[in-house]
């Protein structure tokens, strides 16, 4: 039995603003950038937009650090041009999500203010305040050992009045107290007042990081070295989560609305399934984080980790099949701001590969069964910044307060800090954070100004002009996936997904049904050319689409070219 929605059916195009389009000169990208644009979007052929957060913020982790939720920064703009867009982009039948962070808020947050004034503030209860605890020396010590996702204690000291306050993120970033019934209300009143304005939804932030253990124990020991620990048991999927879930989930119901969670550190589908059941009224559907993760060696992301075909053969059949028979729902996505670009990544990002590697993971994820993200520039084939770039070009938090840690920690180990480099060219968020490539004018035509971040080398030969409207680009290639999952609604999104040749290491093949609908999908993921034999009783009559010309096929074999993808329609389709 098929559950169909249209948030099943759509497409969501992520925009990171500063980077997305200046139209004032100040060289950070704004909302009148994106106004600018709506009609690229729209070309593309998505049904939403994700804009990252745009709200009033000390910008420490991008916007992330939200310190107020009813303004907007100065730097992108005024709550009239939010208006403009949000009518831009219904006028043009597109919806529009706002980024939700409420596991924090920005240190410079009124409520953190308040609640950080005095001990006993109305807001005190608002954020997560706990006492020192002391080692047999008697020197005083976080609550517990739990580390910041951005390096150091997860526990900042608070001088005067002599608590410390939980930020699993910067420091600059305290996180809330669910347990809070007030500073709940607050939350869903903001969600309300959003709603009101007009959006249609919301991607919500590390939404499961939000309840957290309340006897906050010290996390397990894994790695003797470190100071601390990561705690996620403690607080992914926490013990209320689903009590907040479905306080939330309940407000989006009634106002039809969408909503993605951001979930890291789970991918237990049972859970998951809790969380985006069909009757369950939490989340239409969440980010895991399976396959980003598949190379993130054991000392944490920015150690290496070779990555095997069947390690994304077994994470795609364990969404893909658990998801469709069971009644949840998957995002699907390879980049966004926090992750790499995908062809430097996992293919090559050289100039006479690039464009092939690009249309083979369009390929790859855009027939799956789920709702397709495409993060902006990811429909060009943008690539990582150059190997060439020193780490003063960098500016992301993560990567910064890992490099000085690093630095502090281990300040002669040359060989260490050269891998770590060579890590952070291959994984650190910047990467997809370089400003959008418009064009082969000065700066890719993303500003008219100075770029707050230095513009990726490869502009003058990947940019959005040499490639909207020219047949073969990755663009055009989006669009045809996106179109043609349109036009094959059951099959694409509805309909069963089967993996095929389980054991091969080079190619990924996958068989989309519905009733006797069906078409293959054959990825050749290798720079080099492989013969692939397709399974028996395959036609190659229907091609719906390729990333090169027609198919290379002898008695059953493919000869498969290097990065070559394609799709193939069987029986009735
Ligand atoms: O990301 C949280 C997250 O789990 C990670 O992706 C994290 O940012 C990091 O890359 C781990 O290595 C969300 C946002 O997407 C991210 O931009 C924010 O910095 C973070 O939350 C804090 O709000």
């Amino acid at each position: 039995q098929v559950q169909r929605a249209w948030w099943k059916e759509a497409s969501v195009y992520q925009i990171y603003p500063s980077s997305f389009k200046d139209s004032n000169g100040d060289g950070f990208g704004d909302l009148g950038g994106i106004i600018e644009k709506l009609d690229y979007i729209k070309a593309l052929g998505v049904d939403i937009v994700w804009c990252c957060p745009i709200y009033k913020s000390p910008q420490v982790d991008m916007g992330y650090d939200i310190a107020d939720y009813k303004d907007i920064d100065a730097r992108y703009g005024t709550m009239e041009d939010v208006d403009e867009l949000i009518s831009g982009l219904h006028h043009r039948g597109l919806k529009f999500l706002m980024d939700l962070v409420v596991n924090h808020t920005s240190d410079q947050h009124e409520w953190f203010q308040q609640s950080r004034s005095s001990k006993d503030n109305a807001y005190r209860d608002w954020y997560i305040w706990r006492d020192p605890k002391y080692d047999s020396q008697g020197n005083r010590q976080p609550p517990n050992n739990w580390s910041s996702y951005f390096s150091g204690s997860a526990w900042e000291y608070d001088e005067p009045s002599g608590q410390y306050y939980l930020h699993l993120f910067d420091k600059t970033q305290p996180d809330l107290n669910w347990e809070c019934d007030e500073m709940r209300s607050a939350v869903y009143e903001t969600v309300r007042w959003w709603l009101d304005k007009g959006v249609d939804g919301f991607r919500l932030d590390v939404i499961n990081l939000i309840s957290k253990d309340q006897s906050f124990p010290d996390a397990k020991v894994t790695d003797p070295n470190q100071t601390y620990h990561h705690g996620c048991e403690y607080y992914a999927n926490g013990p209320r989560i689903h009590e907040y879930l479905q306080e939330l989930g309940g407000i989006l119901d009634e106002y039809n609305a969408f909503s993605v969670g951001e979930m890291p550190w789970v991918s237990d589908p049972e859970e998951i399934l809790k969380c985006v059941g069909y009757d369950r009224k939490e989340l239409n559907m969440i980010f895991n984080f399976d396959m980003v993760d598949m190379d993130h060696g054991p000392g944490g992301k920015f150690s290496p980790k070779e990555w095997q075909m069947t390690d994304l053969k077994n994470i795609v059949s364990k969404w893909q099949n658990f998801m469709i028979g069971s009644g949840g729902w998957n995002a699907l996505y390879l980049e966004n701001h926090d992750q790499p670009r995908t062809v430097s990544r996992w293919a090559s990002d050289s100039p006479e590969h690039r464009t092939l590697a690009a249309k083979m993971f369009a390929t790859f994820l855009g027939l799956q069964s789920g709702t397709v993200f495409i993060y902006q520039g990811q429909e060009l084939g943008m690539t990582n910044i150059p190997e060439h770039w020193n780490m003063d070009e960098f500016r992301d938090l993560e990567t910064l307060n890992h490099w000085n840690e690093l630095c502090e920690i281990r300040p002669t180990d040359r060989e260490l800090q050269s891998i770590t480099k060579q890590q952070y060219h291959i994984k650190s968020r910047d990467n997809a954070r370089t400003p959008m490539q418009w064009s082969a004018d000065r700066h890719a035509g993303f500003t008219t100004g100075e770029p707050w971040f230095r513009v990726n080398d490869t502009y003058d030969s990947c940019n959005a002009e040499s490639q909207v409207g020219v047949a073969g680009s990755p663009f055009e290639y989006w669009r045809s996936i996106l179109a043609l999952r349109k036009q094959m609604l059951d099959v694409f999104v509805y309909g069963d997904f089967q993996m095929v040749d389980t054991e091969h290491e080079d190619v990924f093949a996958y068989k989309r049904t519905f009733k006797e609908q069906s078409v293959l999908v054959v990825c050749n993921f290798r720079q080099h050319g492989v013969d692939w034999k397709l399974p028996a009783g395959v036609s190659t009559k229907t091609l719906l689409i390729s990333n090169y010309d027609g198919i290379d096929v002898h008695e059953g074999v493919v000869k498969l070219r290097l990065f070559e993808a394609f799709a193939i329609a069987q029986g009735k389709a």
